[in-house]
């Protein structure tokens, strides 16, 4: 069922809160992934505060998401704080010596991580893995991975999507953050990606496109996906790099950047929030 205008109004407001959270956080540590975090920031809430089953982090029907693009880890740790599987207060001490929230996301430390991820292109092939797992223990759970779209590049994804159509787990959905732009410039310069929905399916998969900044679109999208039984799906979810900063927005410089002070005021400012640092 499509979400109501208040809930996608309550949502937009979260992800307007998260974005100025994550600001406040990278700036203070002065390093992080600030382009890549902004780009996913309602495919992640909109998972997780709406679409998926995880009211009790340990229960075995729970639904899971591996963050394949590690590097957003942030706004991953944002939602799960969110979502109470750890105190808020544990989000200062973001990539610190010790802390249970590393700069890429670490199931050993951090309540509610699935998979650790950092380098890119290995969270599909775990996904696919955890899919099957359900297929096998007869669970109804679905599976999310969230890829960059850089990260496609990565030859074991290609090896995963023949494997995921080979063995058609029970639901496997991939979201692809089609932001068109990676580390040091955007996809067609580094490595062109060619016409993605023809290539996810021609390896056997449904496709699925939208927005990925419209969470009433997220959301019905994900819906149409969790009706595909025994076929993988993809939504390629349109976005854009450093969303809601405009000096950041579509350029590669802010993968991994620390924010200077007149920067962090001016995103902070643009974002709408209140600047206390
Ligand atoms: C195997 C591997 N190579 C390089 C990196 C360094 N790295 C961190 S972020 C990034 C760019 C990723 O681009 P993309 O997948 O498009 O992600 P997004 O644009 O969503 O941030 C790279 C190359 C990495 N994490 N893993
Ligand atoms: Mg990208």
């Amino acid at each position: 069922m499509s979400l109501s205008r208040q809930r996608v109004l309550e949502l937009e407001s979260l992800c307007r809160s998260f974005r100025i959270d994550l600001i406040r956080l990278l700036y203070r540590i002065q390093t992080g992934h600030p382009g890549g975090s902004l780009s996913c920031t309602e495919i992640i809430t909109t998972l997780y505060q709406e679409k998926m089953n995880i009211r009790d982090p340990l229960d075995p029907g729970r639904d899971r998401f591996i963050l394949s693009k590690g590097h957003a880890a942030p706004m991953l740790y944002l939602n799960l704080a969110q979502k109470g599987f750890f105190p808020k207060s544990e989000l200062s001490s973001l990539r610190q010596y010790g802390s249970i929230l590393q700069g890429h996301p670490c199931a050993h430390k951090t309540p509610g991580v699935e998979v650790s991820t950092g380098p890119l292109g290995l969270g599909l092939s775990a996904a696919l893995g955890v899919a099957l797992s359900a297929k096998f223990l007869g669970q109804e759970y679905a599976t999310y991975v969230l890829l960059g779209d850089g990260e496609l590049q990565e030859g074991c994804i290609w090896e995963t999507a023949m494997a995921a159509a080979k063995f058609a787990p029970r639901k496997l959905i991939a979201i692809v953050d089609h932001n068109h732009v990676q580390l040091d410039g955007t996809n067609d310069e580094v490595m062109p990606l060619g016409d993605l929905s023809r290539k996810f399916s021609s390896f056997g998969w449904q496709v699925f496109s939208c927005s990925g900044h419209n969470i009433s679109a997220l959301s019905d999208t994900i819906d149409q996906a969790n009706t595909v039984i025994g076929k993988p799906c993809v939504i390629l979810a349109e976005t854009v790099k450093g969303k809601g900063i405009s000096f950041m927005e579509g350029k590669s410089a802010w993968n991994g950047k620390p924010l200077a002070l007149a920067e962090y005021n001016a995103a902070i400012q643009e974002l709408g929030g209140v600047n206390y640092d």
